[in-house]
């Protein structure tokens, strides 16, 4: 008998999770408050993909320590890439979403850790200092911020609140602003913070009523999905094909009004 033959502990890995994110979120604090000092180097050639010397620092924190706790657990994050996608348990994380805002001074920007097991979400937990809030949740166990459980919005019609939604130059603005005009047109409106993880959570937390974004990597949506699933919402095949590696679009929302918003997205959905 192997040790991959056992159980994963996933109590073990919850409680791991919120203490890790929690911190590498007080580590994120203190390089927000330099943020003039840090060095920004852009990703490619679109300009507006930032990485800073913050986001390496904390996914390094991270996957140590992680390394440390779980040596026979797989690694997926947006800095450092992939090791062992093979094992049971894989985390997959972001060590700041929202990295954009995190470097204009801008306070939508949080810590994601997910963990798959057996290649389904699992465990999520997205540490957002600005405001104090550390959304969690485990398959079957349900989904919390710090204390409070988390249910998506009972509403049946895009008009009755806000619409997450995101986009970046190279997708395309085809497989954006029709999106846009039609949930314009049903009498609905937008709000675009710039974290896909915080915008999921609030999906989650019945704050929004569900988020559209064209294309996004599995790092920012991992930890949410698990959110948004145990809070009673909807979410879309986004880990069809290569969405682990190379992301996909991304639908998630509310029961109510998941069909109205993915009729709104049309075949971008699945392109
Ligand atoms: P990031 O801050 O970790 O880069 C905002 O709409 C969302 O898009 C954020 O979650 C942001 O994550 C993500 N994002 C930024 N650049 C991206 C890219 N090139 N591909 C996919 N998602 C991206
Ligand atoms: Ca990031």
């Amino acid at each position: 008998m192997t040790a991959s033959d056992h159980a994963p502990d996933i109590d073990a890995r919850y409680a791991f999770a919120r203490a890790l994110a929690h911190e590498a979120a007080q580590m994120g604090m203190q390089l927000y408050r330099e943020r003039g000092t840090l060095v920004v180097e852009h990703k490619g050639a679109y300009r507006q993909d930032v990485v800073s010397i913050a986001d390496q620092r904390i996914e390094q924190f991270l996957r140590a320590r992680l390394a440390e706790r779980f040596p026979e657990d797989g690694f997926l994050g947006e800095e450092s890439g992939a090791a062992d996608l093979e094992a049971r348990c894989v985390w997959v994380i972001d060590p700041i979403d929202g990295t954009a805002c995190f470097l204009h001074g801008l306070h939508n920007w949080c810590v994601s850790v997910g963990l798959m097991v057996d290649g389904r979400p699992h465990v999520g937990v997205i540490a957002d200092p600005n405001h104090d809030e550390l959304f969690h949740g485990c398959l079957g166990r349900g989904a919390f911020v710090n204390d409070q459980p988390l249910k998506a919005s009972a509403a049946t019609h895009v008009s009755e609140g806000l619409t997450g939604t995101g986009t970046f130059h190279p997708r395309g603005k085809e497989h954006f602003i029709p999106f846009l005009e039609k949930l314009l047109a049903e009498g609905g409106m937008f709000l675009r913070n710039g974290s896909g993880a915080l915008m999921t959570a609030y999906v989650a937390a019945g704050r929004l009523l569900g988020y559209y974004e064209t294309q996004l990597k599995s790092w920012d949506c991992l930890a949410g999905l698990v959110l948004v699933k145990e809070a009673g919402g909807l979410v879309n095949d986004f880990f069809r094909g290569d969405g682990l590696l190379d992301g996909n679009p991304y639908l998630v929302a509310c029961p109510g009004v998941y069909a109205q918003l993915a009729q709104m997205v049309g075949p971008s959905l699945d392109t």
